[in-house]
């Protein structure tokens, strides 16, 4: 037996299966950033030894006799139900008629290193139309290619078509060199995040001027969602791209948009969440940092309305979000958090990822220990799942997307 028993399962993946122990060097919160975070958040809990004991509901319920992939259907189907109802709210799917109209190509762009496409995504639906954009750079080097697209929730300046600027929050000339397409679509062209105004984009498509709403209808995340599903339908058109290796990810608010994205759309091969917290990867039961009430009260805009009922008794919610990590399997997931962002609970979210564990587990996966936290910028990668926390504040940056381009690079992406 080594003298810590837990491994890097990048390295020595025969040996994942000894991931079942605890692990001695594990994360733990800074406690000046604690004491920071605790201050700037008043009354809000950052200290773990104050988290309430929790129990969270089963993802395969003792005695529902879950043991195999095709068993595990049925429960996603309901499960899946369940966070449409009682979570983000149900989502239509294609419109009535959809068409891409591709407005540039560039097969010089990065000096000749990559193509450039960009693409309007045109939704016909009862006499309505709605446009968004699609931003997409295909590498030169190798077509067709898997293509990490990213749920943009920050100024369209990040994702720059003409790299006039360039944001290490979408650091799209390092993915190109690796191999990988990049592509990007604005948040806010689907649903504006704005709690007065979120219905005007392509919620009105579907609903025109209704006002009356059900209370498990879709809110913003569902639209942003809906757009990566639609980007989906052009990828898969696309003869430059792989559209088996999409990866849908986005940050905070639009990882919480990614995951809901690749809970209800299968055709996403890998599903990464960066600092998704509350509403995202980490789990609702665990009192630290950002709560179910919080996040419904600033944001009422994003989750359904039936959300907001379990604002104080969220021990009755039917769902934690493991069971949304659940959902991605047997497709591979990567959850990531940051050392400085404790409003997104990192420990919740890692925890979160471990509790997904017996679906993964199905499918030939070893289980995740709740308590195997890996130490910072140590990504930990098990089977078909993947983690790190990163020094450093709520951003996404170029140390979390060369990590996202590893894992698919140890899923056989690589080029
Ligand atoms: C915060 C919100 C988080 C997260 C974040 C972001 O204000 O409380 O849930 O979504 O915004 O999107 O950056």
């Amino acid at each position: 037996m080594p003298a810590s028993p837990v491994v890097y399962l990048a390295a020595i993946p025969l040996l994942a299966a000894t991931i079942g122990f605890a692990r001695a060097d594990g994360w733990h919160a800074n406690p000046e950033v604690v004491g920071r975070t605790t201050h700037d958040h008043p009354g809000f809990n950052f200290d773990e030894a104050a988290v309430p004991p929790y129990t969270l509901p089963a993802v395969l319920p003792p005695g529902a006799n879950i043991r195999t992939p095709d068993a595990w259907r049925a429960r996603r189907a309901d499960l899946l139900d369940l966070f449409r109802d009682d979570v983000y709210g149900w989502s239509p799917g294609r419109p009535e008629r959809l068409e891409f109209e591709r407005t540039e190509v560039d097969p010089l762009a990065m000096n000749g290193a990559a193509t450039l496409e960009r693409v309007v995504i045109i939704s016909h639906q009862e006499g309505r139309t709605h446009r968004f954009g699609l931003t997409l750079f295909l590498p030169n080097s190798r077509q067709p290619a898997p293509v990490f697209l990213l749920i943009n929730n920050r100024a369209a300046s990040n994702t720059d078509p003409t790299r006039a600027q360039k944001s290490g929050f979408w650091p799209a000339e390092d993915l190109i060199a690796r191999g990988y397409g990049v592509a990007a679509l604005q948040n806010g062209e689907l649903a504006p995040d704005d709690k007065s105004h979120f219905t005007e984009g392509v919620i009105h498509l579907f609903e025109g001027d209704r006002t009356e709403r059900s209370p498990h209808t879709w809110g913003a995340l569902g639209a942003w969602a809906w757009g990566a599903s639609r980007v989906m339908d052009y990828l898969e058109t696309d003869p430059g791209v792989d559209a088996s290796r999409v990866a849908v990810l986005g940050h905070s608010r639009g990882g919480k948009a990614a995951l809901w994205a690749g809970a209800q759309d299968e055709r996403f091969a890998l599903v990464i969440s960066n600092e998704s917290g509350e509403g995202g990867a980490a789990l609702n039961r665990r009192t630290f940092g950002e709560t179910v009430k919080a996040i419904n009260d600033v944001f009422p805009h994003w989750f359904d309305a039936t959300y907001k009922t379990y604002n104080d008794r969220v021990k009755d919610l039917p769902v934690d979000q493991h069971m949304l990590l659940s959902l991605i399997a047997p497709r591979a997931l990567y959850v990531a958090s940051a050392d400085e962002d404790l409003w997104s609970d990192p420990r919740g979210e890692f925890e979160s990822l471990a509790a997904s564990s017996p679906v993964f587990e199905l499918y030939g996966d070893p289980a995740i220990a709740a308590d195997a936290m890996p130490p910072l910028e140590t990504p930990l990668v098990v089977g078909r799942r993947g983690y790190h926390i990163r020094r450093g504040v709520h951003n996404l940056t170029p140390y979390d997307w060369a990590r996202f381009a590893d894992f698919a690079d140890h899923l056989g992406w690589k080029q």
